[in-house]
Parts: structure tokens; C-alpha cells; sequence
């Protein structure tokens, strides 16, 4: 299983880099990588295997920030209205999105940096996403809310891009013009 020992930190060139495509049909150690990334997300979210193991709670995570530079995704959060949205997917791709945008009121958080890094992180509103699932096949997922903002940030770690990348540098938390607020 993953643990903190496995997840890279800012700073490791591996989360610079852009990760590869997964080749079709996955191998069985893909396959053995991406569960873990889904079981690493469930564990983290479980309070008695989080303390036991001294896991750091988390909605995503991507291959990259084990050490793996490949496309691979795992989300597992509930939305507003108490949906599950649990996917482990090879090569997603944003595949069209809206103009409007949406943030976090909160801000963002990543299990490869160890510190709060404030500010508003914009994101598209609305995506449409397709990959491969464990069970190779095809998926297309219509997002808005929480779980957009979460595949965004899980695919900009497939691009080497950190979320801090889009926070404005001169005013953390300059509004959005337009934007959608989320709390969570
Ligand atoms: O990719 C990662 O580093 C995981 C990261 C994903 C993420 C954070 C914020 C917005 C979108 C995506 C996290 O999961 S940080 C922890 C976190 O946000 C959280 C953990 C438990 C409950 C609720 C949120
Ligand atoms: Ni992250």
C-alpha cells in the first residue's frame, strides 16, 4: 500500500516533468499501480487506517506523485449533494470545458506540499473528461462543482503543473471576475 514514505514533494523534478501515456491495453503493473493510487485515497479518507499509518487525507492522486511518470488518476470525494465520485482512470483527458470559471473558497491543498499555500486557484466551471477505467473501458464524465476542481488538479499533475501555479503572485485572493465560488 502508499503511504507518506511513497508521495514525492515539491521540489522532485518528477512532478516538473509531463508524464507519458499509458499504453492500451494496460499492463497488469499499471493496472497494480492505478489501484493503489484509488486504495491510497480510500485509506486516507478511512480516520483508523489514516492514524494507523500516518496517512495525510486526500480527495486525488496521481502517478506522478508516487514517482510513476504516467498518466494515471485516482478521485474518490463525495459532492455537494452527497453524489460519490470514485474513478481510477488511465489517460484522462479534458476533452472540452466551459469559459466560466469556478475556485475553491478555501483554496487548495496537495499531498506533495507540506505546507498552506493561500490563495485562489482558478479553474474551469465545467469539464468534460474521458479515460479508461481498471476494467479498460472507455468513460466520459460530465463535471461541475468539487469534483471538477479536483480533476483539474489531478491532471495538471499529469502536465507538471502545481496548483500554486495559478494562484495571482501579486494578490493571492484577487476575485475572479465571473468565477463560480466553491466551499467545501
Ligand atoms: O493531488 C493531491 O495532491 C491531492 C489533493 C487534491 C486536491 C486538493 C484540493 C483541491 C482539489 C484537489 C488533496 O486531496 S489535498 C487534501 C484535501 O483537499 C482534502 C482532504 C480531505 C478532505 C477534504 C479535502
Ligand atoms: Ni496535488
Amino acid at each position: 500500500m502508499i503511504t507518506m514514505d511513497d508521495i514525492i514533494r515539491d521540489g522532485h523534478p518528477t512532478l516538473r516533468k509531463v508524464a507519458e501515456e499509458v499504453e492500451m491495453p494496460p499492463s497488469d503493473e499499471d493496472k497494480q499501480i492505478l489501484k493503489s493510487l484509488l486504495e491510497y485515497v480510500i485509506n486516507s479518507q478511512d480516520t483508523e487506517v489514516c492514524s494507523r499509518y500516518g496517512l495525510r487525507p486526500g480527495i486525488g492522486l496521481a502517478a506522478p506523485q508516487i514517482n510513476v511518470s504516467k498518466r494515471m488518476i485516482a478521485v474518490h470525494l463525495t459532492d455537494e449533494k452527497g453524489v460519490l465520485y470514485s474513478y481510477a482512470l488511465f489517460n484522462p483527458k479534458i476533452i472540452s470545458h466551459s469559459v466560466e470559471k469556478a475556485y475553491l473558497e478555501s483554496g487548495e491543498g496537495c499531498l506533495s506540499v507540506d505546507e498552506v499555500i493561500p490563495g485562489y486557484v482558478p479553474r474551469y466551471a465545467r469539464i468534460t473528461v474521458k479515460g479508461t477505467n481498471l476494467d479498460g473501458e472507455a468513460v466520459k464524465l460530465r463535471l461541475k462543482g468539487y469534483p471538477a476542481i479536483c480533476f483539474q488538479h489531478e491532471i495538471d499533475h499529469l502536465n507538471g503543473i502545481m496548483f500554486y501555479d495559478h494562484i495571482d503572485k501579486t494578490n493571492p485572493f484577487r476575485r475572479i471576475e465571473g468565477a463560480i465560488v466553491i466551499n467545501r
